[in-house]
């Protein structure tokens, strides 16, 4: 019996464990053949030999199932280190979404104009010659209704050209004061490096009793938003001309990429053109009956922002979906 208990304790396995079993309980077992012997014992010793064999009998049997659950434990415990998750082997890269560079940019436009209590307005990106045209005191014969520029449809409709439109919507259905921007895809027959038929725009408009707005608001509030995008940057103002503003201006800020020394993106000149702006023009509120007001309104393309804020050369590249541009946002 010594014998089987040193088995027991060397076994080193749970198939040898399992092996040993047989050997001890199987058919043709020790045990078997000691209970099959006791017919040969006289008769007075037969109980005394029962009982030392079902003695023995149990203890192996707990041995054996003791040894049986510590092998098995170390077993696994091998198996899991093992077959464990090796974090230094090379996997398969898993392709995550991500916000697009336009989508970012505009993001933080509205950022800095919601902190302002700018509301953000929508509208249809299918308009009519009034609210993309008319209302904006863009004349009959002005270049920019000219079928060169616009994508029309039959009859009125039109794609617009830019967001104004929402503002005119805007203006005609609420009442002063306003404080609004309004974000949105606009559309123009252009397709070269700088220009897409398809581009994003972002346009405010603040509008309150005559006499409360003055162009020092517009500066003051369009300095803290460029500083807000492009960080320590300095900004000026250029006397300009659009329909729906007067005065207009352009905004410029000190070129980013050479400090306003004056380089290739700059064209020498250490500015770069970023905005447009004015005082609305009271034809605007006539157009949609606003009487004793003064407003400013301010518009920019989206996408130009994101390729100086991301350094893109090709616009194009923005729209053409590649994975390995878009990987790098
Ligand atoms: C610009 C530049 C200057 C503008 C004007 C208006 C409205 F509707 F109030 F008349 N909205 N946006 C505006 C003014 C847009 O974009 C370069």
């Amino acid at each position: 019996m010594t014998e089987w208990i040193e088995k027991i304790e060397k076994a080193d396995s749970p198939a040898k464990i399992e092996e040993i079993r047989v050997g001890v309980f199987g058919k043709k077992g020790v045990l078997a053949k000691a209970f099959s012997e006791m017919k040969n014992a006289a008769n007075e010793d037969k109980a005394k030999i029962a009982k030392e064999l079902n003695e023995q009998k149990a203890k192996l049997n707990t041995l054996l199932n003791e040894k049986k659950i510590i092998l098995e434990t170390a077993a696994l415990q091998e198996a899991m280190k093992a077959e464990g998750i090796d974090v230094s082997l090379f996997a398969p890269r898993s392709e995550a979404g991500g916000t697009h560079p336009v989508m970012d940019t505009m993001d933080r436009v509205i950022e800095y104009f919601s902190n302002l209590n700018f509301s953000v307005e929508t509208g249809p990106m299918v308009e009519d010659d009034f609210h993309n045209f008319e209302a904006l005191n863009l004349p009959k014969y002005h270049p920019a209704r000219d079928m060169q520029d616009t994508f029309y449809f039959k009859d009125e409709a039109l794609l617009r050209t830019h967001t104004s439109p929402v503002q005119i919507r805007t203006m005609l259905n609420t009442k002063p004061p306003i404080r609004m921007i309004a974000p949105g895809s606009v559309f123009r027959r252009d397709f070269d490096i700088t220009h897409t038929p398809m581009f994003h725009q972002i346009e405010g408009l603040l509008v309150d009793d005559k006499g409360k707005v003055s162009f020092a608001n517009l500066k003051f509030i369009l300095e803290g938003f460029l500083h807000h995008m492009f960080g320590d940057v300095e900004v000026r103002f250029r006397p300009s001309f659009f329909p729906f503003t007067e005065p207009s201006a352009e905004v410029d800020i000190s070129c980013i990429f050479c400090k306003g020394e004056g380089c290739r993106i700059c064209s020498k000149t250490g500015w770069l053109e970023v905005l447009g702006c004015g005082i609305v023009d009271p034809n605007v509120f006539d157009a949609v009956g606003y009487k004793d007001v003064s407003g400013y309104a301010f518009g920019l393309g989206i996408e130009r922002f994101a390729m100086l804020i991301h350094q893109i050369p090709d616009l194009r590249s923005l729209f053409e979906g590649d994975m390995r541009l878009l990987e790098q946002f």
